[in-house]
C-alpha cells in the first residue's frame, strides 16, 4: 500500500520536470493516508470514491451544463461515471506544459482552478476532487468529449500512462471516468448497490431536474438485461419531504408543504426550504449544505428555527390563540410534528463539529431566517385554515410537554429514591470500574437466560428486554418515560435526564458500562427490535453513540460440524469455506445448522461466537451511521426494518474488540 510512487514513476513521466515530482508527492500523500482524504479504507471510503466523481458531475449540473449522469458498476467492481457536461478542459497549460485534463486528474484541488464562479459540492466534506480517486485507483481511464473531439488518458495509481490524446470526433460534450479501486488500499472492493442507490436518490431530490441512472452490470434479468434504476425528481426537496413523511406513515396537517427558494445575490448563497406539519410527535429537520447532509446542523438550521419560532409566536399572539389556551409556549413546541428539508448552497462553506457536518458560516443564518420568515408570514396570512391547524398542534405540544416533564421527574425521583436500585431483571456484573463493564441488551427472556449462563459475570451484565420496545417515533414523550423497558435502560445504565444547564440533557457522569451491546436475533423480528432500540438510543441518548459506547453484537448464521470439529460462519462465503475446509466441499459427510435465533445456541456456543472478547466481532455504531440510518430508513423504508438494520451494520465501524 505504501509503495513509493517514484519507483513506478520513472518510465511513465519521462520528460517531466520538477512539477511532476510535486504532483507525485501530492498523490503519494493520498496513498499514504487515504483515510485523511476519504474517511476510511472500508466500505465507506470505497463508496466515497463514487460520490467524489459524481459530485464533479453534479457541479456541472449546478453550473447549468449537465442534465444526465450515468453510474455503472462492472462485474470486476470497477465503476464508471459519465455525464453530459462541458467536459473537463483539455487544452495545454503553457506554464505547466500539461493538458488541463491531466492537471485536474493528478493535482489535488486543481479542479476548482479552472472554473471559479460556481459552488463546488465536490471537495466538500473530505473531498479533494477526482485526483484523489485517481491516486487510489489501480487503473483509471478518462474520456472527454469537447470541441468536436474525443480525448482520453489512462493512469495507474494516479500516474499518467501517456499524454492526453485525441481518439476521434464527436458532436457531443461530456466526461466519463472509469476507475478500479486499488486492492492494496481498500479492505473491501465489493460495491453495495443499496448504499449507492440511497445516495443517488438523495442527490436526485436535492438537484431537481438532473437524471441519474444507475446500472449494475453484475446482475442481469432472464433476458440478459442489466439491472438499472433511474433517479429523477421534478419536485425536488418538496417531493423528497412528502416521500419521507408518507413512508414513515406521518399524515400531513396541511395539503402541500410550504416552499421557499431564494438566491442572495450579495453572497451567492442559495436557500431552498420545504416544510410541513404532520400528526407525529417528533421533529424531523434534514439539512444539507452543498448536497452534504449536515447532521450536526449549523447556522442554516439556526436561522430556520429562529424564523419559525418568531413568525408563529407573533402570529399566535396576534390572534390571541395562546392566551386563550392558557399555556406557556416554548421553542420546541413550534417544532413538534414539523418535517423540513433545508438545502443551502454556499460558495465557501466552513464545516465544523465532531463529524465536520456543522455549518459555521455566520452570514447564512440571517439569509435563511429572512427567506423563511417572509414565505411563512405570507403563507399564514393567505391560508388561515392551515395556520389554525398548525397553531392548534403547537398548543397541544405545549400541553403534552407539561405532562412529559412530570413523567421525566418521576423517572429521576424514582432512581434517586430507590437509592440507585437496579431493575429486577438486570443480571449485573461484579466489576465496578465502568470502563471494563459491558451491558448486553438482549431481546426476550429466553435469550436473556442463555446470555446469563454464557457470559463472564465478572464484567458482563445482561438486561433482557421484553418483546418490542416502544417505537419512539410514534409515541408522545411522556409515554416514553413511562415505558418500563425504557426506564429499565436508564436505571441499569445509571444515566439520568437533566443537568443544571439543560433539563433535557443526558447526564452520563454515573454511566455504569462503557460498552452497551445490542444483541438480537439475526431475523426480521430481531432486526426490528434492534432498530427500535437504536432509534430510541439515537433520539434520547445520542451522547452514548457520540462517545462510542454503543455496539451491535454479531451472532453467527451457521454452525458447520464434522465429527468433533466445529466451526461458525457469518456469511454464505464463510459457510462454503468451512464446508470446504472440514469436508472438501461435500455438504452431506458435514452437518450445517442455520441459526435463526440466539435461543438456538447453547450458553457455551453463544459465549464462544458472540460474547467472548477474544473471538467475537462487534460493530460500533457511530453517530454518522446512526444519523444516516435514521435519515434514510425511518423514512425511505418506512416499517421495513430489516434493510434498515443491514444499513446500520454496513455503515457501523468494524470493530474487532480485542483492542
Ligand atoms: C474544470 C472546468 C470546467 C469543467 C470541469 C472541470 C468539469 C469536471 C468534471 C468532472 C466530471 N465531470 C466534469 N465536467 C466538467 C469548465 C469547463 C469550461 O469552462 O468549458
Amino acid at each position: 500500500m505504501n509503495e513509493s510512487l517514484q519507483q513506478f514513476a520513472a518510465p511513465a513521466v519521462n520528460g517531466y520536470g520538477a512539477d511532476s515530482i510535486q504532483v507525485l508527492e501530492g498523490l503519494e500523500a493520498v496513498r499514504k493516508r487515504p483515510a485523511m482524504y476519504i474517511g476510511d479504507v472500508g466500505v465507506k471510503g470505497l463508496h466515497h470514491l463514487v460520490y467524489e466523481v459524481v459530485d464533479n458531475s453534479i457541479d456541472e449540473a449546478l453550473a447549468g451544463y449537465c442534465s444526465h449522469i450515468t453510474v455503472e458498476i462492472y462485474p470486476d467492481n470497477s465503476v464508471s461515471v459519465e455525464d453530459d457536461g462541458r467536459g473537463i478542459p483539455t487544452g495545454m497549460n503553457t506554464k505547466e506544459k500539461k493538458s488541463a485534463l491531466e492537471m485536474v486528474m493528478t493535482i489535488l484541488h486543481a479542479g476548482g482552478k479552472f472554473d471559479k464562479n460556481t459552488y463546488k459540492v465536490s471537495g466538500g466534506l473530505h473531498g479533494v476532487g477526482v485526483s484523489c480517486v485517481n491516486a487510489l485507483s489501480s487503473d483509471l481511464h478518462v474520456t472527454v468529449q469537447r470541441e468536436g473531439k474525443i480525448f482520453e488518458q489512462a493512469y495507474k495509481i494516479g500516474i499518467p500512462q501517456y499524454p492526453v490524446r485525441e481518439i476521434g470526433l464527436s458532436d457531443k460534450t461530456g466526461t466519463r471516468v472509469h476507475f478500479h479501486p486499488d486492492a492494496s488500499i481498500f479492505i473491501t472492493l465489493v460495491y453495495n448497490r443499496d448504499i449507492l442507490e440511497s445516495r443517488l436518490r438523495e442527490l436526485a431530490y436535492l438537484n431537481k431536474g438532473v437524471k441519474i441512472v444507475m446500472i449494475d452490470r453484475r446482475e442481469t434479468d432472464d433476458e440478459g438485461t442489466f439491472y438499472s434504476k433511474t433517479f429523477y425528481s421534478q419536485g425536488g426537496i418538496t417531493e423528497f419531504l412528502e416521500m419521507l413523511d408518507s413512508n414513515a406513515a406521518r399524515n400531513p396537517l396541511i395539503p402541500k408543504p410550504i416552499y421557499a427558494n431564494v438566491l442572495d445575490t450579495a453572497t451567492n448563497v442559495a436557500v431552498e426550504v420545504s416544510l410541513t406539519y404532520n400528526d407525529s410527535y417528533s421533529e424531523h429537520i434534514y439539512s444539507y449544505v452543498n448536497n452534504i447532509n449536515t447532521i450536526e446542523g449549523g447556522t442554516h438550521v439556526a436561522g430556520f428555527r429562529r424564523a419559525l419560532t418568531r413568525v408563529f409566536k407573533s402570529y399566535g399572539d396576534k390572534q390571541n390563540h395562546f392566551e386563550k389556551a392558557k399555556v406557556e409556549i416554548e421553542g420546541d413546541d413550534y417544532r413538534e410534528g414539523l418535517s423540513a428539508i433545508i438545502s443551502v448552497k454556499v460558495p465557501e462553506p466552513q464545516f465544523e463539529g465532531q463529524t465536520k457536518t456543522k455549518l459555521g458560516n455566520n452570514e447564512v443564518s440571517g439569509i435563511v431566517d429572512t427567506t423563511v420568515a417572509k414565505v411563512l408570514e405570507a403563507y399564514l396570512e393567505e391560508n388561515p385554515r392551515e395556520a389554525k391547524n398548525i397553531i392548534q398542534k403547537v398548543i397541544l405540544a405545549a400541553q403534552a410537554r407539561a405532562a412529559a416533564r412530570k413523567a421525566r421527574e418521576l423517572v429521576q425521583r424514582k432512581s434517586v429514591l430507590s437509592g440507585g436500585g437496579l431493575p429486577g431483571k438486570l443480571a449485573d456484573c461484579s466489576e465496578r470500574n465502568p470502563e471494563r463493564c459491558e451491558l448486553y441488551l438482549v431481546e426476550g427472556d429466553s435469550a436473556g437466560g442463555t446470555a446469563k449462563q454464557g457470559r463472564d459475570r465478572s464484567f458482563q451484565a445482561i438486561l433482557p428486554l421484553r418483546g418490542k420496545i416502544l417505537n419512539v417515533e410514534k409515541a408522545m414523550e411522556h409515554r416514553i418515560y413511562e415505558n418500563e423497558e425504557i426506564r429499565n435502560m436508564y436505571t441499569a445504565l445509571g444515566v439520568t435526564v437533566g443537568t443544571a444547564e439543560d433539563p433535557k440533557a443526558l447526564n452520563l457522569a454515573k454511566l455504569r458500562y462503557h460498552k452497551v451491546i445490542i444483541m438480537t436475533d439475526a431475523d426480521v423480528d430481531g432486526s426490528h427490535i434492534a432498530t427500535l432500540i437504536l432509534t430510541f438510543i439515537y433520539r434520547y441518548m445520542a451522547p452514548l453513540v457520540e462517545q462510542g459506547h454503543i455496539y451491535i453484537a454479531q451472532p453467527p448464521l451457521y454452525q458447520v460440524k464434522k465429527g468433533k470439529e466445529n466451526a461458525y460462519a457469518w456469511t454464505e462465503d464463510q459457510r462454503r469455506l468451512q464446508i470446504e475446509r472440514l469436508a472438501g466441499g461435500k455438504e452431506d459427510s458435514v452437518s450445517v445448522q442455520r441459526y435463526k435465533g440466539l435461543g438456538e445456541m447453547n450458553a457455551s456456543q453463544l459465549w464462544e461466537t458472540t460474547m467472548n472478547p477474544e473471538t467475537r466481532t462487534l460493530k460500533q455504531v457511530t453517530i454518522e451511521s446512526a444519523a444516516e440510518a435514521d435519515r434514510i430508513f425511518s423514512m425511505l423504508m418506512g416499517d421495513e426494518v430489516a434493510p434498515r438494520r443491514e444499513f446500520i451494520e454496513s455503515h457501523a465501524k468494524y470493530a474487532r474488540l480485542d483492542v
